[in-house]
């Protein structure tokens, strides 16, 4: 690639924007006194050399890493419940502002690894310079449980390039299922959790009146 600073200034565009949008749909739900699907948003763009990893890993021409290559622009959404995961989903698929080219539901297809979340790929249209590019960004949907193993699995995975010791690996396995395990006892008392944070709010409220 002759200049990478010009081929990544739309992705970064694309974070900057999704990103305010992603976190103000957050804020809607906390002014209007509800629970919000979203805990939190991060996003980021794939740095150069993973590009270049996936390009040979995939066997994806340089000329076609902007399509070949689905997350050189990523997002990832957390969420409190594994429903509202599917909240989430239903809320993106009703914008008008980007459209949803692909769904993988790694949730109830779970990977061998362990690894489980919901992925959308969008088209995301950036108004650049030389007019409009509408750019493949894919956001990455899951439980706080979730992202805890994932993060966790990937560190794990970079220590020992991508070859766990057998050891390692069934405790990694078995960590995803408790995990799983932890997302459906939280799903058992999501009504006690959301009352109990209503009952905060409220005393925040009566101790700080605006
Ligand atoms: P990073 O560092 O997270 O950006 P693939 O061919 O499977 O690598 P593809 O076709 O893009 O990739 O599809 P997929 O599997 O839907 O999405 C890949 C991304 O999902 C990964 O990006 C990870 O972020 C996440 N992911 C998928 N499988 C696993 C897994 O087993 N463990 C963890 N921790 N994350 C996973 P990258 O490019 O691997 O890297």
């Amino acid at each position: 690639m002759e200049n990478w600073e010009a081929f990544l200034a739309p992705y970064e565009q694309a974070i900057e924007e999704l990103k305010v949008k992603l976190k103000g749909m957050r804020k809607l739900f906390e002014v209007d006194r509800q629970h919000s699907p979203i805990e939190f948003v991060t996003g980021r763009v794939k740095p150069i050399p993973s590009i270049l990893d996936k390009a040979r890993r995939k066997n994806v021409p340089f000329h076609q890493i902007g399509e070949g290559i689905q997350d050189i622009a990523g997002l990832r959404m957390m969420c409190q419940f594994v429903d509202d995961i599917t909240s989430v989903v239903e809320l993106l698929r009703e914008r008008n502002d980007f459209d949803i080219v692909e769904e993988r539901d790694y949730i109830a297809n779970k990977k061998e690894s362990g690894y489980r979340s919901y992925h959308l790929v969008l088209r995301y249209p950036v108004q650049t310079v030389e007019g409009e590019k509408k750019l493949l960004v894919e956001i990455q949907i899951r439980t706080l449980a979730m992202n805890f193993w994932a993060t966790v699995e990937h560190s794990l995975n970079y220590k020992y390039k991508g070859q766990l010791p057998s050891g390692i690996e069934m405790r990694i396995q078995r960590a995803a299922e408790a995990a799983f395990r932890l997302d459906e006892e939280m799903s058992k008392i999501r009504g006690e959790i959301q009352e109990a944070h209503q009952v905060f709010l409220r005393k925040l409220e009566k101790n700080n009146p605006s």
